[in-house]
């Protein structure tokens, strides 16, 4: 039987993509100040909307985070974590994705950085990126 609370409706499905440079650098963007878990370095995203698949989201969450603009099929699944926030589950799902039309300029972020995957070690990210550190290591 569900438990109040904890029904799978308390699951936030968020999408992110660790955008690939062609020298295997990965952008990170530092949430802003107002926003939950500011000042951490995070892999950009966000929730999906209504009706979006997780793709559509993503492509929409990287035009208005990044101004760049991405297809379909530059989205490969790559993997997932999970953390949580009070009583509500957050599953990230990590897209790669190595080709983009434009120049990544942080829209809300308050900086964005290039960093090698061994550097995302040293940053401070939200514990739902955290794990997908190693995986993005074995990738790259
Ligand atoms: N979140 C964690 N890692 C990420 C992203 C894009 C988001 N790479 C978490 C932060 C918030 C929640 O997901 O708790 C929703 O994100 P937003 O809509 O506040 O960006
Ligand atoms: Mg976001």
């Amino acid at each position: 039987m569900a438990t109040p609370g904890k029904s799978p409706e308390n699951c936030l499905i968020v999408v992110a993509a660790a955008l690939i440079d062609r020298d295997g650098r990965l952008l990170v963007q530092q949430r802003p100040e107002g926003l939950s878990m500011a000042g951490l370095w995070e892999f950009p995203g966000g929730k999906i909307e209504p009706g979006e698949t997780p793709e559509q989201a993503l492509i929409r969450e990287l035009g208005e985070e990044l101004a760049i603009d991405v297809d379909h099929a530059c989205l490969a699944p790559a993997c997932f974590a999970s953390d949580t926030l009070g009583d509500r589950h957050l599953l990230l799902l990590l897209y790669v994705c190595r080709k983009w039309r434009g120049t990544p300029v942080a829209q809300h972020a308050s900086a964005l950085r290039w960093v090698r995957p061994v550097e995302l070690h040293g940053l401070a990210m939200p514990p739902a990126d955290k794990p997908l550190i190693g995986l993005l290591e074995a990738l790259v």
